[in-house]
């Protein structure tokens, strides 16, 4: 398979790029087919939120990095769309946040258990949790092949990094007791309703901002309480529900199409 070459001067040429990675990883394993379904739809919702950070995305970016900081055991749920767009970030993110990384598959095979360890391997992680006979603890009332965890890790933690999930999980996470923090872009979507934090974001922009942002306040657990205080993710989802019904309003007014690269719309 020949990839493409993108023209730079191509108006959606990062999204173009990043649909190239998917397939690239498609093929080489590491991506499940509805992997790539699962990307369309989250670019759907992206090109409706602008395809910007909005600023309900950076203050869930804040309230995920002040959880991270001032929990006891992070596990940072890797799969294989995360895998193939932002490995080199979870494994600063899981560096800054003293995190653990466990993969952790809907369509799980020990094959792309493998592929997906050995990306993050390359990308400079020294530990990946969840990989083939390791992952041998349960969630209770799952179905999924997700169920399935690593007791040092999921099994454990305290708080649950899922970018990109399926509702049952995250739902029977929070139920075991365990705060969840999704990455997704659809803030209809049941992950994003059940999360105790939900960054409504790309996971291509949202991770580095929670990298920069877990380490920018590290140094300051106070305003961490402080974030966490003032944050409600209801209301925070709410906003993000309004900001695309004022867009699309925006848009309609307009009649007349709009890319969005001229479009000058605050945040
Ligand atoms: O690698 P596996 O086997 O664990 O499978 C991973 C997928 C993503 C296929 C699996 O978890 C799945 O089927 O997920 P869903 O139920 O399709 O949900 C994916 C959610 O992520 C949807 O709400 C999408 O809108 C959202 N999404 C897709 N791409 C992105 C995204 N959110 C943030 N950033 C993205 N790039």
């Amino acid at each position: 398979m020949t990839a493409i070459k993108i023209p730079p001067e191509h108006p959606r040429a990062e999204s173009l790029r990043i649909r190239e990675k998917l397939v690239e990883h498609y093929h080489k394993g590491v991506v499940a087919t509805a992997g790539l379904i699962a990307h369309g739809r989250g670019e759907a919702f992206d090109y409706i939120l602008g395809e910007k950070t909005t600023k309900p995305a950076l203050n869930a970016i804040k309230a995920a990095a002040a959880t991270l900081l001032t929990t006891e055991k992070a596990v940072i749920s890797v799969n294989g769309n995360t895998a193939a767009l932002v490995a080199e970030e979870i494994v600063r993110l899981a560096n800054v946040a003293k995190a653990k990384i466990e993969a952790n598959l809907f369509y799980r095979s020990f094959e792309r258990e493998l592929k997906i360890k050995e990306l993050l391997e390359k990308a400079g992680a020294r530990e990946v949790l969840g990989v083939s006979e390791d992952a041998s603890a349960r969630i209770p009332e799952l179905g999924s092949e997700r169920r399935r965890v690593d007791p040092r890790g999921i099994l454990v933690a305290d708080v649950v990094l899922v970018p990109l999930e399926d509702g049952d999980r995250t739902e029977a996470l929070v139920k075991m007791g365990k705060k969840v923090i999704a990455i997704d872009l659809n803030p209809l979507s049941r992950t994003a309703q059940e999360a105790t934090i939900t960054i409504v974001d790309n996971v291509v922009r949202a991770t580095p901002k929670l990298v920069e942002t877990t380490g920018k306040l590290k140094q300051d657990l106070k305003k961490c309480q402080e974030i966490l205080l003032n944050f409600d993710n209801k209301e925070n989802l709410a906003e993000s529900i309004t900001l695309i019904k004022e867009r699309l309003s925006k848009l309609a007014e307009k009649g007349e199409y709009l890319t969005l690269e001229d479009e000058k719309h605050e945040f």
